[in-house]
């Protein structure tokens, strides 16, 4: 179940937390993977590129964030790379849900190298099947339901059964103790967010219960960490910056090695 997204000869593919629209971390990051990984054709993002649709203004497109999108599909351009973006809780849930809902099966494409995955996609790459379940409950403010998975979804997500690799933005509780103190450490966020945050972490829970994946990603959090609990493997990716945000994911055996000490490969 689910389309085959490999490009032929795809092996490995890279991995990567929250990017929150910071170019100037972002595209160096992008050109030395293209230079340390140029085989690495695909980069699974988990979420807040902070992508939001361009305004017209007149006849002019207006994009925020000092152009991060168009830059972004440059520099993806320039790396031969595609983005398949499981989207956060600051990406544009108004203009990605209404697409979703319209076609649940169909990655939209946001730019000529950057497609949002529906939440519950399900597709391969080298031989590994990857479920897709975006979205997450923002702590720091209400920013509407859209942003959240549901019951409905989880339940439709979990159908297909097992995957070898589970991508969420929203954490699970797999007890990585980064992600434990980041969310104990919580003075700046309200006990009704804590709360709605707790029940959708419960959920994606209970997603990992039902489709057994030997490797979950998650973001959201902007810490990184790894747990390895009965064969069941959960690495958190940190936000861009931060030691931990990319990774490159080996699709033969499912090793996960981080883009600072992943070997680089030699061009011979
Ligand atoms: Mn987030």
């Amino acid at each position: 179940m689910g389309d085959d997204f490999t490009i032929q000869g795809e092996t490995s593919v890279a991995v990567s937390g929250d990017w929150e629209s910071r170019g100037e971390a972002v595209f160096p990051l992008i050109r030395r993977l293209a230079r340390q990984h140029p085989s690495v054709r695909t980069l699974l993002h988990l979420g807040d590129l902070r992508w939001v649709p361009a305004r017209r203004v007149g006849k002019q497109r207006l994009h925020l964030y000092d152009g991060f999108l168009p830059k972004l599909d440059a520099e993806l351009g320039r790396a031969r790379l595609r983005l398949l973006l499981t989207p956060g809780n600051h990406d544009d849930w108004s203009s990605l849900q209404p697409a979703f809902v319209a076609h649940p099966e169909r990655p939209r494409r946001l730019t000529p190298h950057i497609w949002a995955l529906p939440r519950g996609l399900r597709f391969h790459i080298g031989g590994r099947t990857f479920l897709s379940f975006g979205g997450a409950v923002s702590l720091d403010a209400d920013r509407g339901t859209a942003e959240i998975p549901t019951d409905d979804d989880m339940r439709r997500a979990a159908a297909g059964g097992r995957v070898d690799v589970l991508l969420t933005h929203e954490p699970s509780n797999a007890g990585i103790a980064a992600v434990e103190r980041a969310l104990e450490a919580h003075q700046r966020w309200s006990a009704d967010r804590l709360d709605l945050s707790a029940s959708s972490r419960r959920r994606v829970d209970h997603l990992v219960d039902q489709v057994q994946p030997s490797l979950s990603f998650h973001g959201h959090m902007h810490v990184g960490g790894r747990v390895d609990s009965g064969g069941r493997r959960t690495v958190a990716l940190s936000v861009i910056g931060m030691p931990g945000n990319t990774v490159i994911l080996r699709l033969g055996t499912l090793e996960v090695d981080s883009l600072e000490t992943a070997e680089t490969e030699s061009n011979s």
